[in-house]
């Protein structure tokens, strides 16, 4: 069951080889877009999820931020793991590896590596709400370790974690610092989700982007070439696809702006004039006025003591903090509280 009470029914699919599975929470994405974009659209402010980003051109997109020279977040996380993940292995032991949020899991190779040298692992668990980026990923991966079991989840992070698969110690990994587009609430509804989820032996590997020079973050989000706002517009021509609506992206500017107080960085559509939206599939009329703003995505950047003291609350115990050499981005490995990994 999940939290809302709806039965989770899992499908599974042999992908390529028989060790390469794909299992779908049996939930309909559809409505559930349906019933965001509904909410979103017609309160005030207006806002989306930024979980509707990730359709093919936008997983490709996101995937064009990475090698971005502002965007700094993943080249300092990819430096932590090429240090660290021996270290991860060893301490871990890890049997299953999961990850959140998985994408393409290109720096999660780096851990898949070390945790194959050590001899622990069995079975990787890429989990993601989307489906094509897991299947091409998860193949890819089945072909660079044919001994490993690779059993991708497809579901949602924040109402799925049941189908995490619950044998072995497992080290679950959430990378990227996709933890910072929750909102607190649903952050600390998450962690505790998790922990629940957690057993003795078990380990959450976490990266998050600390808070640092306002002109850095701000130009990791507006980037010179462009490309984070064609991500950020994305989220328009889905809607269009998915939902018959007729946004035009070019009468939305792409807006990026660090909120102090907050300590996150806000991505927005901003309306550049008047504007009548019609979205026949919610059988609405959305109207914008010129410079009415719709955030899309909320980025927090973190803080050793805050994040430690949000774990905790969740009854995880951070055991390391690592950060690299600029101390941009931090990875942590944390346990559940009062149990130890050995
Ligand atoms: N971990 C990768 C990818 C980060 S991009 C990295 O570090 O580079 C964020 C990923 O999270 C995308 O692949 C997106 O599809 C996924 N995602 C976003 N919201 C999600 C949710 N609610 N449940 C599951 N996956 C989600
Ligand atoms: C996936 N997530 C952590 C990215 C971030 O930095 O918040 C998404 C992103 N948005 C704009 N650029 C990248």
């Amino acid at each position: 069951m999940v939290a809302d009470g709806s039965r989770i029914l899992i499908t599974g699919t042999a992908v390529g080889s028989r060790r390469v599975t794909i299992q779908r929470a049996e939930v309909d994405f559809r409505h559930e877009l349906e019933v965001d974009a509904l909410r979103g659209l017609t309160s005030t402010p207006k806002e989306l999820s930024p979980k509707w980003f990730y359709d093919q051109r936008g997983a490709a997109l996101f995937d064009a931020i990475t090698r971005l020279p502002e965007y700094y977040l993943t080249t300092r996380e990819r430096e932590i793991l090429v240090q660290r993940s021996a270290e991860i292995a060893q301490l871990t032991r890890a049997e299953t590896l999961i990850e959140l949020g998985a994408g393409t899991s290109e720096k999660t190779r780096l851990l898949l590596q070390a945790l194959t040298r050590s001899g622990s692992l069995c079975c990787f668990v890429p989990f993601d709400v989307d489906e094509a980026t897991l299947q091409s990923s998860a193949e890819s991966l089945g072909d660079l370790h044919p001994r490993l079991r690779i059993a991708a989840v497809v579901g949602d992070f924040e109402r799925h974690l049941e189908l995490l698969p619950r044998d072995g110690r497992r080290l679950i990994a959430f990378l990227g610092s996709t933890i910072g587009n929750l909102n607190p609430n649903a952050r600390a509804k998450f962690f505790s989700n998790l922990a629940a989820q957690m057993s003795a032996g078990d380990a959450l590997l976490l990266g998050t982007d600390l808070v640092k020079d306002v002109n850095r973050l701000v130009a990791a989000y507006d980037d010179s070439q462009g490309v984070t706002r064609e991500f950020n517009r994305n989220i328009l021509l889905f809607l269009n696809r998915e939902l018959g609506a007729d946004f035009d992206p070019s009468q939305f500017a792409h807006v990026a702006r660090f909120d102090p107080q907050h300590e996150w960085i806000e991505m927005i559509l901003r309306s550049l004039s008047l504007q009548r939206v019609r979205v026949p599939m919610l059988g609405i009329e959305v109207l914008f006025r010129p410079g009415e703003e719709m955030r899309t995505e909320i980025s927090a950047k973190f803080r050793r003591d805050s994040l430690e003291a949000e774990l905790g609350k969740a009854n995880l115990q951070v055991i390391r903090w690592w950060t690299d050499r600029r101390g941009d981005y931090a990875l942590s490995l944390s346990i559940p509280q009062r149990l130890h990994p050995n």
